[in-house]
């Protein structure tokens, strides 16, 4: 479907070095090796409520590794799914009397209001999944075919016993894996699976549920299915990073990555596992489902997108924290700074400073150092260092063409 706009990016003499990741299954920060283009895949919206401060900062997150790799002299192919149809969409749509396509609809159009107001850039394919029920119902034949899937009562589930790799992304122990999958949308406690961690992959029609023809019957996607199928179909297998908040280390990229290899035979389904921290509110992660949320449609009414996106990046994207609106403020301060800093005619020479802020972001993304390093700039341009012509120039192309703010 439609993407949104992408904006112009500044060109930067020379490359930035290939980012290193923490790799959630390795346990550790790894360098990337994309080949020509590397491939990104990120877990888009569930479209039931408006974008949040949370997704947004999850976007970011993968949005300065889409830069950065840009900046390394690669091309980058970006794929993002909406899923546009699963249990809570459908509820809240039957909550509220309207109708769950509309509801998505007006949604996606707000995420993607907010995500080019951020300037997040856009995915080459941004695919909802009503847009791939055929691929993902042949993924689960695939699946059937390989001896890996059962039914229980109209439904078809995986068998997690069949998946070699099981286990590996997460790295959890049978007891967190069973928490998480019930807390997660998982059904552990149905009667009649083999392994309480048995998922769906094809949910058979229920009366007054959204349902599409299928050779596995009349019906609709399980969640995790929907993404491998996506990815497989857009990127195919070996990709570089599956990205997300750190809510889909387990089940849903867990569940993605056996069913890819299961399909496949290939292992690993993505070369990396990336996840950004969770934000919260009051003290608890910010969920469409607690409610406690900032919406940037909200916000942005009154606060200029490049300061909540500089708000954002003050922390590191691994980790969590809490939104407050001292944030804000303070990131509202160091915007005006570095505004007024390449407003100035000339500033100290910033050759040094584009190579500390590509440094910092090959790090693992380490916004908040490269951010120290403009800081710095910044404070000796206004106090008076006027030393070269071009460093205003070079410092506003660097804020925009690596870390998305445009000043
Ligand atoms: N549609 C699925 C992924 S296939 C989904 O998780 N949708 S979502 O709308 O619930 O979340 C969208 C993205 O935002 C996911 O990557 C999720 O991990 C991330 N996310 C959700 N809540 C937060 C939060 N409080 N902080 C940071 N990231 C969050
Ligand atoms: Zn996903």
């Amino acid at each position: 479907m439609r993407s949104w706009s992408a904006p112009k990016i500044s060109r930067l003499p020379g490359n930035g070095e290939v980012p290193r990741l923490y790799d959630t299954a390795a346990g550790e920060v790894r360098p990337t090796r994309p080949g020509g283009t590397a491939r990104l895949y990120v877990c888009g919206i569930t479209p039931y409520d408006a974008t949040h401060l949370g997704h947004a900062n999850t976007y970011l997150a993968f949005d300065l590794l889409n830069r950065a790799w840009r900046d390394a002299g690669h091309d980058v192919r970006f794929v993002e799914n909406v899923t546009d149809v699963d249990d809570p969409l459908l509820e809240r749509a039957e909550q509220t009397g309207r109708d769950w396509r509309e509801l998505a609809a007006g949604e996606i159009d707000l995420f993607r209001a907010d995500m080019e107001a951020l300037r997040i850039l856009p995915p080459a394919e941004f695919v909802a999944v009503t847009e791939m029920i055929d691929d993902i119902a042949v993924l689960v034949g695939r699946l059937r075919d390989k001896g890996a899937t059962y039914e229980l009562g109209g439904d078809v589930y995986f068998h997690a016993d069949a998946a070699p790799k099981f286990g590996a992304v997460s790295g959890y122990s049978q007891e967190e894996m069973l928490a998480l999958f019930g807390e997660r949308g998982g059904d552990p406690e149905r009667q009649g699976k083999h392994n309480a961690l048995d998922w769906v992959l094809w949910r058979g029609e229920r009366p007054g549920e959204p349902a599409w023809d299928s050779p596995l019957g009349r019906g609709r996607p399980g969640w995790h299915v929907e993404c491998t199928a996506i990815a497989l179909a857009e990127l195919g297998t070996g990709f570089d990073v599956a990205g997300g908040g750190s809510d889909l280390i387990f089940p849903h990229h867990e569940m993605g990555a056996s069913e890819g290899h299961v399909a496949t035979g290939e292992w690993p389904f993505a070369k990396a596992y990336v996840h950004a921290g969770m934000i919260a509110l009051d003290g608890e992660k910010m969920s469409k489902s607690r409610g406690n949320l900032v919406f940037v449609s909200k916000l942005r009414q009154s606060a200029d997108p490049m300061a909540i996106r500089l708000a954002l990046m003050a922390r590191h994207y691994r980790a969590d924290w809490e939104w407050t609106g001292g944030r804000l403020l303070a990131a509202e301060e160091r915007l005006a700074r570095w505004r007024e800093a390449v407003a100035l005619p000339a500033g100290p020479a910033a050759a040094g400073v584009l190579a500390e802020v590509r440094a910092r972001l090959a790090d693992d993304l380490d916004a908040a150092g490269a951010m120290a390093a403009i800081d710095a700039w910044a404070a000796a341009a206004s106090a008076g260092d006027t030393s070269d012509t071009e460093a205003p120039e070079l410092v506003r192309a660097m804020a925009d063409a690596l870390l998305g703010v445009a000043l």
